[in-house]
């Protein structure tokens, strides 16, 4: 009796081993020839189409949550790190001029501001201590001063323009550019930044001015704004061209 039972289990245990190392084969199988389809697809703005599909959607589902009454989270400025990290220096050209520095602002075709550090420091000035996060995988705890861009646009009276969708930045020698939708650029924490741990920004982090964007990754965060401009379409965004998420928003 107790034979002819371990007999069984036997024959059923080795039929469980073959349907388990079956369907093995199949998912691998299937997964080698998505994989080879992936890798045929064509490339859209840097990643795979169906990569950037992804991505897209996923930029569908976070905007609809995103509001401005969601602030990132701050911290005390004894939270400050002691040494703030220099990363990117993209479009950092070393013959930069500061001394011949004006913001440019692209109103429209044929309409430039050009307002001057002076003017920007004139404004009410806000202060924000928060845990700037990169793609990379590195956070910091970082302390920033600057005018609201939403108090900036207030004062230079860009309605129309702040009805569009987006809003792209350009460092002067054009070599680093963001664009970045209309709701996050307009947040209470977005700033046009001029001051590090309370003292002018280091030329190296942005100087005379830098974006701090605390609802989106560093990628977003300009430094050296040398033009600002306003567009329903999506401008040009220096790492989405290399297959980043556009959005980018935490
Ligand atoms: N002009 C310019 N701005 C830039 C970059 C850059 O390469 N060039 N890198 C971005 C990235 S990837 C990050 S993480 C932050 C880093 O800011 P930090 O150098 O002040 O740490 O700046 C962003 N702004
Ligand atoms: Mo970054």
């Amino acid at each position: 009796m107790t034979e002819k039972e371990t007999i069984i289990s036997e024959k059923q245990l080795r039929k469980k081993t073959i349907i388990s190392f079956s369907v093995f084969i199949v998912m691998l199988v299937l997964a080698v020839v998505a994989w080879k389809w992936l890798h045929k697809q064509p490339d859209a703005d840097g990643a795979l189409k169906p990569l950037r599909t992804v991505l897209n959607n996923n930029e569908r589902i976070f905007s609809n949550f995103f509001s401005n009454n969601h602030l990132a989270k701050t911290f005390p400025v004894g939270a400050t790190v002691h040494k703030v990290r220099v990363n990117g220096s993209e479009g950092m050209s070393p013959d930069f001029d500061a001394s011949k520095w004006k913001l440019q602002v692209i109103k429209s075709a044929g309409d430039t501001l050009f307002v001057t550090l002076d003017e920007i420091k004139a404004l009410p000035k806000t202060e924000i201590v928060f845990d700037f996060k990169c793609i990379e995988g590195w956070s910091q705890i970082t302390h920033w001063g600057g005018v609201k861009f939403s108090d900036f646009a207030k004062k230079y009276n860009l309605t129309s323009q702040t009805q569009m969708n987006y809003v792209g930045l350009i460092t002067p020698d054009k070599g680093y550019y963001v664009g970045i939708d209309m709701p996050a650029i307009l947040h209470p924490q977005t700033l046009l930044c001029y001051e590090m741990n309370g003292k002018s920004l280091p030329m190296n982090q942005g100087y005379p001015l830098r974006l701090i964007i605390p609802v989106k990754y560093g990628i977003k965060h300009l430094k050296r704004i040398g033009s600002i401009f306003f567009s329903n379409e999506r401008p040009a965004d220096y790492w989405y061209e290399r297959g980043y998420d556009y959005y980018s928003g935490l």
